[in-house]
């Protein structure tokens, strides 16, 4: 099947041209002016631009947590990403401490196969240290996991300095990398410890008990450990603009750091915790919503380049779930939707809004997480020979954000009644039509992505 995607905007992260794209069963064959095909589809994407498939690098789909299940497993995750055209997304494949690495990785492949709407690959979490474990790692990047999840809070897959100093030891020997979750967890925990004798039990209590100097601090642990290590590390979720100093200061050292924003932490603020009704409880995430300056820090690091990737960290819970934390702050599972609005979320706040060029939102939506996890240029770039997964997006559209539109499995939306501007058209993943005006064609179209080392 050949289709000829014709007068579209290709933009990639490093430019962009007004071009026809033809798209060869699962591949772009070719891209050029006029290009001729009589036997292709022919498709007039005139006035729109086209964005190689968006990759979200940090999802939790099916994964047991607060005794709880996220509300999104690999079915409607996978739908919920697609239909946002997120052509790939990352999971953390994540053994209970005790586990090997492989019983964790089967597992999760076990969640995904046949389900998932859109590509996928998995980090693994290491969250122990022990001889089965370091024997175990080099089997992990044989099977597609050149990636790392390591935790410095929660107390169910936290490691402590010595065993993360030795697990990046073993990336650096190893050629992969690690992403870290950075906060304090013992200052939390005395700061929930007071704030309950102080009886201060509602949402509101969640961003007091993790300030940001607690996820400063942590960054700047962490880059210490990975400066002596020797190996570059991958902040996750980055919320604030101490950490972003942590950062620069680690690079000014002449360190090598990369860093993940989400979009809540751009687009919102910790005052949505004070709602009344019990309705902060929806914005529950660890690291919590910061302040506006944050806000702003953070749309120039990813302007200037001091941030590398923007992916959502979609760990999601009904509002009955959550309702698990009235009362007690710290029984509300922790985790927001987000895999299927990032991409219009982006483009409205960040191109549209002109804090960001669309090649930058490019970069930080599909190119840089696509090299940095090692799926580059088979994913990441509209180039000859990369996978045909493609955005049409349509800047003259709109749609408007509301739980009751959206294909993910929550009750509300954090960006509920949010108009964007321009929206998305079609999806193509490998080459087939799988998201039309919002309507998901291909259920479970996805395949695993072997993954090989980093290349940013
Ligand atoms: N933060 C969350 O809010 N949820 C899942 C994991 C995480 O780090
Ligand atoms: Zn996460």
């Amino acid at each position: 099947m050949k289709r000829l995607l014709k007068g579209g905007t290709i933009v990639n992260a490093d430019g962009r041209m007004v071009a026809d794209l033809l798209i060869h069963g699962e591949k772009i064959e070719k891209i050029g002016t006029d290009l001729v095909c009589e036997d292709a589809q022919i498709i007039d994407v005139t006035g729109k631009l086209l964005f190689p498939g968006f990759i979200d690098a940090h999802t939790h789909f099916d994964l047991d947590v607060c005794n709880t299940t996220t509300a999104d497993d690999f079915y409607t995750g996978g739908r919920s990403a697609l239909r946002g055209g997120t052509t790939m997304v990352i999971d953390f494949a994540c053994p209970n401490k005790g586990e090997s690495l492989q019983y964790g990785l089967d597992l999760w492949h076990k969640k995904a196969e046949g389900k998932t709407a859109c590509d996928y690959g998995f980090h693994m979490t290491i969250d122990d240290w022990n001889d089965g474990i370091i024997e175990e790692l080099p089997k992990m990047f044989e099977q597609g996991i050149s990636s790392f999840k390591m935790y410095m809070t929660y107390p169910a897959m936290m490691i402590g300095d010595e065993a993360m100093f030795k697990a990046l030891r073993k990336m650096k020997e190893l050629g992969g990398i690690a992403g870290v979750h950075c906060e304090n967890a013992g200052v939390i925990d005395a700061l929930i410890a007071e704030h309950k004798a102080e009886g201060k039990l509602e949402p509101s209590s969640h961003p007091e008990c993790r300030p940001a100097v607690l996820e400063a601090e942590a960054i700047s642990r962490l880059l210490k450990m990975a400066e002596v290590a020797d190996v570059p590390v991958v902040i996750v979720h980055l919320s604030s603009e101490a950490g972003l100093r942590e950062v620069e200061a680690a690079r000014k050292r002449g360190q090598k750091v990369y860093v993940e924003t989400c979009p809540h932490y751009l687009l919102l603020e910790d005052s949505k915790y004070s709602l009344p009704d019990f309705e902060g409880a929806k914005y529950v995430c660890a690291p919590p919503l910061r302040k506006d300056s944050d806000r702003e820090a953070l749309w120039n690091a990813v302007r200037n380049g001091v941030v590398q990737t923007v992916s959502t960290d979609h760990c999601s819970f009904t509002l009955g779930q959550k309702a698990a934390g009235r009362g007690d702050f710290t029984k509300i599972p922790g985790g927001m939707p987000g895999v299927e609005t990032r991409g219009v979320l982006l483009y409205t706040f960040g191109v549209a809004e002109n804090r960001i060029s669309a090649e930058k939102m490019v970069e930080v939506l599909s190119t840089a997480p696509a090299k940095l996890y090692g799926a580059y240029p088979r994913k990441g770039v509209l180039a000859e020979g990369s996978d045909a997964d493609i955005v049409v997006y349509d800047p003259n559209g709109t749609t408007e954000i509301t739980a009751k539109d959206q294909v993910c499995n929550v009750d509300y939306a954090p960006y509920e009644g949010i108009k964007t501007a321009g929206h998305i058209s079609q999806v193509y993943l490998r080459g087939t039509l799988s998201v039309d005006e919002g309507e998901v064609l291909l259920d479970r179209g996805g395949q695993y992505i072997h993954r090989g080392r980093s290349c940013l």
